[in-house]
């Protein structure tokens, strides 16, 4: 399987699960897809058969909300049955909503309060170095979870200790929960920020599949500094209607047009070789929709808030 294969599984299970379960954040899955595809598919050294092996590769999803974006690219990597993704949010799952370890092979940490996740990434490549261990800690962190005290703490920390074993990747959306990053706390300029904590920076298209294997790459080669990867990245990207439309964060695609539109819009823009994993709920072909399917009728509340200058037409704003 190629990154796209695989980002275009990760982002129909998003799809499903957040459908299934009535579970939030499908924005930030959608918005994370590629850069997990591409870290999973090419970069990362893990092994779905020995998960806990000494010297894998660390993965920690800081933006733990967007649980479902890990569990989907675990399962189809083999960590654990495809079968399970149904049971997301669901009372007793292993898979709850925002991320947990605790019965899922593969998953290092649980996540979900913002800003931890690099601390701990920073405790795990100090102690690599330590042990002069080759294996490398990769952290994705949201925008706005750079709002947390705590990211530029470990920011400080990383260079101070020259991790250059830690690579952190920054899903750069331009929002967050309920406003654009700019809105609740300016991170402008970022990149120039990184810098002078110290970081090596990569600024680059976060749905560029070479774009980010470039990066990862080059990150490999830097000695003395960690590198921080600035992935720009489109929430809801992917599913027109869902793009840099805030309302997504949280809602979940409803039984009828959210959900119907959203496989069909997919369908669109299936690689070759790909089966889609589900029957699609109500929709008998998504590739030719037929009178009966409940598309192109937008009954539902599904009209959000855009940020300005997605309503002045340009839906590519860096
Ligand atoms: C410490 C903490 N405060 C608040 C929240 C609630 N919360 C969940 S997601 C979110 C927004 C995150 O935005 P961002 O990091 O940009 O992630 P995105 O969804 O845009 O990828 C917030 C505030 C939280 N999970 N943890
Ligand atoms: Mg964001």
């Amino acid at each position: 399987m190629n990154s796209e294969q695989l980002s275009w599984l990760i982002r129909r299970h998003g799809i499903e699960m957040t459908h299934i379960s009535g579970g939030s954040h499908i924005g930030a899955v959608l918005s994370a897809t590629d850069i997990v595809a591409v870290l999973y598919n090419d970069i990362a050294d893990v092994d779905p058969r020995l998960p806990k092996k000494d010297d894998r590769d660390r993965v920690i999803l800081s933006k733990g909300h967007a649980g479902a974006v890990i569990y989907a690219v675990l399962a189809e990597k083999g960590f654990f049955d495809i079968a399970e993704l149904k049971t997301h949010y669901a009372d007793g799952s292993n898979l709850s909503g925002h991320v947990s370890h605790k019965g899922v092979p593969g998953v290092e940490v649980s996540t979900g309060s913002l800003g931890n996740g690099i601390s701990i990434g920073v405790g795990m490549a100090i102690a690599a170095k330590m042990d002069k261990k080759k294996h490398r800690v990769y952290v994705i962190c949201g925008d706005g979870e750079c709002n947390e005290g705590m990211v530029w703490e470990a920011a400080l920390v990383s260079n101070h200790y020259q991790l250059e074993n830690l690579v952190v990747i920054i899903d750069h959306n331009k929002m967050q929960s309920l406003d654009t990053c700019e809105n609740t706390i300016s991170l402008a300029p970022l990149a120039e920020k990184w810098h002078s904590f110290g970081w090596n920076v990569y600024d680059c298209n976060g749905h560029d599949h070479d774009a980010l294997r470039n990066a990862f790459s080059k990150a490999k080669t830097i000695l003395g500094k960690p590198s921080v990867i600035i992935a720009n990245t489109i929430k809801g990207k992917g599913i027109s209607f869902m793009e840099n439309d805030i309302l997504w964060h949280y809602r979940f695609p409803h039984d009828g047009w959210e959900y119907d539109m959203a496989v069909c819009e997919l369908h669109k823009d299936k690689p070759e070789g790909v089966v889609d994993p589900y029957t699609p709920d109500g929709i008998s072909n998504p590739t030719f929709p037929d009178a009966a399917a409940d598309i192109g009728y937008d009954h539902t509340t599904s009209a959000g808030w855009h940020p300005t200058w997605y309503n002045a037409g340009n839906t590519e704003e860096r």
